[in-house]
């Protein structure tokens, strides 16, 4: 999408400061880090939300996932632990409509269920 922030990031198009990238996959640091270490793994199409993928995004969506355990592991997080989270839609908190997953840690986080 053209007017897509993330698209652009993912194109090159905008700077980031890049974690990991695949062929299809980004992962980049946040600009406004919620935690000690805060990246957001994307997938390089334009997939709105959680709510748009389809059995076609499948292998996609796993290697989003591939890829933000493999950013924990990079980033030093992934013994120690950390959190993944897709915001949905308006009540869920996204702001930027174009699907990423948060990967949280570095440090002690507050329970959010639980
Ligand atoms: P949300 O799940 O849509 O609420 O999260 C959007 C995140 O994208 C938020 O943490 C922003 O700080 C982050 N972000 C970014 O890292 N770079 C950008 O250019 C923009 C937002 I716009």
């Amino acid at each position: 999408m053209s007017d897509c922030i993330f698209c652009k990031i993912a194109a090159g198009e905008m700077p980031s400061n890049k974690v990991l990238e695949t062929e299809n996959v980004l992962v980049f640091h946040d600009i406004a880090p919620a935690a000690k270490v805060h990246v957001l793994v994307i997938p390089k199409k334009h997939i709105a939300s959680l709510n748009d993928i389809t059995e076609e995004d499948a292998s996609l969506m796993g290697e989003v996932l591939l890829a933000a355990k493999q950013a924990a592991e990079t980033l030093g997080i992934a013994d120690s632990g950390y959190r993944v989270i897709n915001n949905i839609g308006s009540d869920g908190g996204q702001v930027v409509h174009h699907i990423h997953f948060h990967v949280l840690g570095g440090e002690k986080l507050g329970a959010l269920v639980g």
